[in-house]
């Protein structure tokens, strides 16, 4: 473990990732603290054994000139070296580490057998998270709100092809998969923003597909699932017109699943999967050109007139 320990910080920098706080080796829940409990005892194992290894190379390095002995002592010591350290220990550590992780670890990451106080589903698109909570009609984009220190089961799927769900500091990777739903549990320990990526690449905006957990004490938890079931006060003629074909805004005619729900996208951190922060002058931007903050994006540049882009920045804006 000390050896481990000497290599952290340079591994911990190469491992960080680049969007953000995404360290696996910093774990904010039970799942991936047993995950970086693995990580580091193999790491450390591995070395002792890279170390024992290069220790005898070394020696026969030193040794060179001695005269080879065929059928002296010296060669039955080495077979039996050989088949001690080269056979028998691997089998017994690889065992260890497969018994541990297969039947330990997998299972402190997988959702619990009996239902958890609170499901959550979450649906891959090419290239944003769809997310519903079970028992409530609210729907989100990007952000998944968790109670803090709860067991939290999610059920993960894709709308098109495949995705996977990493939250690098709750939990392992799950591949969203067409036609199934594959389950893990998320928790955090403390309040926080955990960020998230697709794993798998997925197509054009595969690097722009990322996702925030938003662990919360209990009532503060509460009081957002309440306030985004709610329905928006009211549509627009403008939206409904030009939007509704691809967003549902709850409450109002527009439907559509093409896209993010909107019924509470002002009240959101971001646009577009974690793309810009959610500003009214990022609004702006995105609306009028989307195909230039993320070419190749599902939503295309409508070309509207400067009245019409006016009204909708106003009414997108009042979505909270
Ligand atoms: C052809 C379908 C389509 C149409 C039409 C469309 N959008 Fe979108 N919209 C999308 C898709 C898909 C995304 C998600 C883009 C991404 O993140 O990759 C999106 C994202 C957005 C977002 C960001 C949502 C979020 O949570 O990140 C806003 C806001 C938005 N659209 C508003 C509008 C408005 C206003 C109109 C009408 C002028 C409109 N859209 C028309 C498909 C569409
Ligand atoms: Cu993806």
């Amino acid at each position: 473990m000390t050896r481990a320990a000497l290599l952290a910080p340079p591994l911990v920098l190469a491992l960080a990732g680049c969007g953000g706080n995404q360290n696996s080796l910093d774990p904010g829940g039970h799942g991936e603290r047993s995950i970086a409990h693995l990580f580091w005892v193999m790491l450390g194992v591995s070395l002792v054994g890279f170390g024992f290894i290069v220790t005898l190379l070394f020696l026969g390095w030193v040794r060179r000139d001695r005269p080879y002995l065929p059928g002296g002592r010296g060669e039955r010591t080495a077979t039996q070296l050989v088949l001690l350290l080269g056979v028998a220990l691997p089998i017994v550590l690889l065992v260890a580490l497969f018994v541990w992780s297969d039947l330990f670890v997998l299972s402190s990451t997988a959702a619990p057998k009996r239902p958890t106080a609170l499901t959550v589903r979450v649906i891959g698109h090419e290239w944003w998270w769809e997310v519903r909570y079970r028992g409530s009609s609210a729907v989100t984009a990007n952000e998944i709100h968790i109670p803090v220190r709860t067991k939290v089961t999610a059920i993960v799927t894709t709308a098109d092809v495949i995705h996977s769900f990493w939250i690098p500091e709750l939990n392992r990777k799950t591949d969203m998969i067409p036609g199934r739903a594959n389950r893990l549990v998320l928790e955090a320990d403390r309040p926080g923003v955990y960020r998230g990526q697709c794993a798998e690449f997925c197509g054009l905006q595969h690097a722009h597909m990322s996702v925030e957990v938003i662990a919360e004490p209990k009532p503060r938890f509460d009081a957002w699932l309440a306030r985004t079931a709610e329905p928006a006060p009211g549509g627009s003629p403008v939206f409904a017109k030009n939007c509704s074909g691809c967003h549902q805004v709850r409450g109002t005619e527009a439907r559509a699943n093409v896209g993010p729900d909107l019924t509470h996208f002002a009240s959101r951190r971001t646009i577009a999967a974690l793309t810009l922060p959610n500003t009214p002058p990022n609004l702006r931007t995105w609306l009028r050109d989307p195909q230039h903050v993320k070419p190749g994006n599902r939503m295309p540049n409508l070309h509207l007139s400067n009245g019409e882009w006016r009204a909708l920045e106003r009414y997108v804006e009042s979505l909270r």
